[in-house]
């Protein structure tokens, strides 16, 4: 008898560029508002660092992924795609994909599918799980690049494992808190470390 695995991967900042697609959409659209370079993000919220450049900065962040084509437009994170296709085929593996949708949901929650189904087909979605509360998901692992997260279950089933993002890089882990610093460290390892 095995015990099989249960990974979940958040999609934003770990399997879809949100940062870089804001960035580059943001400064198209507002060219004479300053911006944050990617090096120079700091917690998980854009809203809220771009609020404190100037008020008015936060409002205008929140429109540029409330715009139709923002999800969609998103480039994959590198090795990403071919890292959760790999996951997928893993003996005693199961993957889904664990995101949470913004709440304004004329665009985003159709061009999360539409994005799964161009980067991965048709069959991936099957896998996804469409949620503002991660916490009433059972897995065994988390991959999320948010280094809080919880809700409604104080106890989830998860371990987090934090993807490193330009926002979250000089966040300090709590032991035993781990991290995957990118697709190209060695997830296989960790996968393996939960098995039993
Ligand atoms: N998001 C915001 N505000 C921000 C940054 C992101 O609402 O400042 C949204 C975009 C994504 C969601 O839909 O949060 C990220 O969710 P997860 O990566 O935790 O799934």
């Amino acid at each position: 008898e095995v015990r099989r695995l249960r990974v979940l991967v958040d999609m934003d900042g770990v399997l879809a560029d949100f940062e870089g697609g804001f960035l580059q959409k943001f400064r198209d659209a507002y060219p004479e508002e300053p911006s944050i370079e990617l090096q120079d993000r700091r917690g998980f919220w854009v809203s809220a660092q771009y609020g404190e450049l100037h008020p008015d900065l936060c409002e205008k962040a929140i429109s540029i992924w409330e715009s139709k084509n923002f999800f969609i437009d998103l480039e994959p994170i590198p090795g990403a795609v071919e890292a959760v296709k790999e996951m997928v085929n893993m003996k005693d593996t199961d993957v889904f994909i664990c995101t949470s949708p913004i709440k304004k949901y004329n665009y985003c929650p159709y061009e999360k599918y539409a994005w799964v189904e161009k980067h991965f087909g048709k069959e991936f979605l099957e896998l996804m799980v469409l949620t503002r509360d991660k916490t009433l998901v059972a897995g065994n692992l988390l991959i999320d690049d948010k280094p809080d997260i919880s809700g409604v279950e104080l106890y989830p089933k998860w371990e987090h494992i934090l993807f490193s993002a330009c926002h979250n890089m000089h966040v300090q882990l709590r032991p035993p808190k781990r991290r995957l610093h990118s697709w190209a460290d060695g997830w296989k390892t960790l996968l393996d470390s939960k098995r039993q």
